[in-house]
């Protein structure tokens, strides 16, 4: 028999207080909803939920359920029940208790696209998980932006003095980075570190929240320019040389006309008979229709070097 209920519910639980039930109040920390979730296709489910600060810490039992069928009503999922088709599974987490001063990095906030110029604009979000207000201006933070790019690792500094980061996160403020250098063709990936003034003996409570678990990584399509290039029978031209490309607002990804301008200076009469024998690995390739004396084009999906010319 096939089982056609495809709807599913979840709940999260977390046992704050650490008597092993979940039925404290506020220990049901997600519900996602009497809607129901799909089931076929499968659905990504992300929670997200505060811990309380009456929270007590050390290893803590989280229940995590999944129960098919029963959608529409709050109380279907219990956080001892039964139930047909589901599955229930118990893990430990471990709650910390909070620093007194613990500055970290909430959201780095890199432009979108695949075309980056010099004077890119990349903002910081930074706030403070510890117990007490940080006086920035007593305790300024220092926030280092290191932007690793196809050239090596540039970094850039910014401060925030003056103003409060209130505790448990409650407040963010934002450092925003002018001029990130972003140009070249290539990959780039940006985190964070941070440093807090230490007067008064403060000290930052942890260093892994000073950066991203994943740094934010962009690529710029923009091809490295090179000299002119003089095609010769079997010669490889490397990507770039010898191409005039102005910007990159489209990446070099989908069809592209590339002209190669072509001066026989042996035989200024000779004709290019094996048109056809231009390459270009993983892409279509072919010739404009029509004789072009010293200009060849072809077109070109995905263009992936080496590309070389076997004619004459
Ligand atoms: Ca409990
Ligand atoms: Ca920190």
């Amino acid at each position: 028999m096939v089982h056609l209920i495809l709807s599913t519910l979840f709940k999260i639980y977390i046992d704050y207080n650490q008597n092993t039930v979940f039925t404290d109040p506020g220990e049901e920390v997600y519900f996602s909803g009497t809607a129901g979730l799909s089931c076929v296709p499968p659905t990504t489910v992300n929670a997200t939920f505060t811990v309380p600060v009456t929270a007590l810490s050390g290893p803590t039992r989280m229940r995590v359920i999944n129960q098919e069928g029963g959608q529409g009503s709050a109380t279907t999922i219990v956080p001892c029940g039964s139930y047909g088709y589901g599955e229930t599974e118990d893990y430990v987490v471990n709650i910390v208790t909070p620093s007194p001063y613990d500055p970290a990095v909430q959201n780095i906030n890199v432009p979108t696209g695949t075309c980056f110029t010099a004077n890119e604009t990349v903002t910081v979000q930074v706030a403070n998980y510890g117990s007490n207000t940080i006086n920035l201006s007593t305790n300024p933070v220092t926030c280092t932006l290191e932007v690793n790019g196809p050239l090596g690792p540039v970094n850039y500094f910014g401060t925030l003095s003056s103003g409060t980061l209130n505790a448990y996160g409650a407040t963010t403020q934002t450092l925003t980075f002018n001029n990130v250098n972003m140009f070249d063709g290539g990959s780039y990936c940006l985190n964070t570190t941070l440093t807090i003034g230490s007067a008064g003996g403060v000290v930052n409570g942890s260093l892994t929240n000073d950066s991203l678990f994943a740094p934010v990584c962009r690529s710029n399509f923009r091809p490295t320019a090179g000299p002119d290039y003089e095609l010769c029978q079997f010669d490889m031209i490397p990507f770039g040389q010898g191409l005039t490309v102005s910007g990159c607002a489209t990446p070099i990804l989908d069809s592209q006309t590339i002209v190669l301008t072509i001066a026989p200076t042996t035989n200024p009469t000779a004709t290019f008979t094996n048109r056809s024998c231009i390459i270009c690995n993983g892409c279509i390739a072919h010739f404009a229709t029509g004789f072009i004396d010293t200009e060849l084009r072809f077109y070109c999906h995905q263009f992936i070097y080496p590309i070389g010319w076997l004619g004459q």
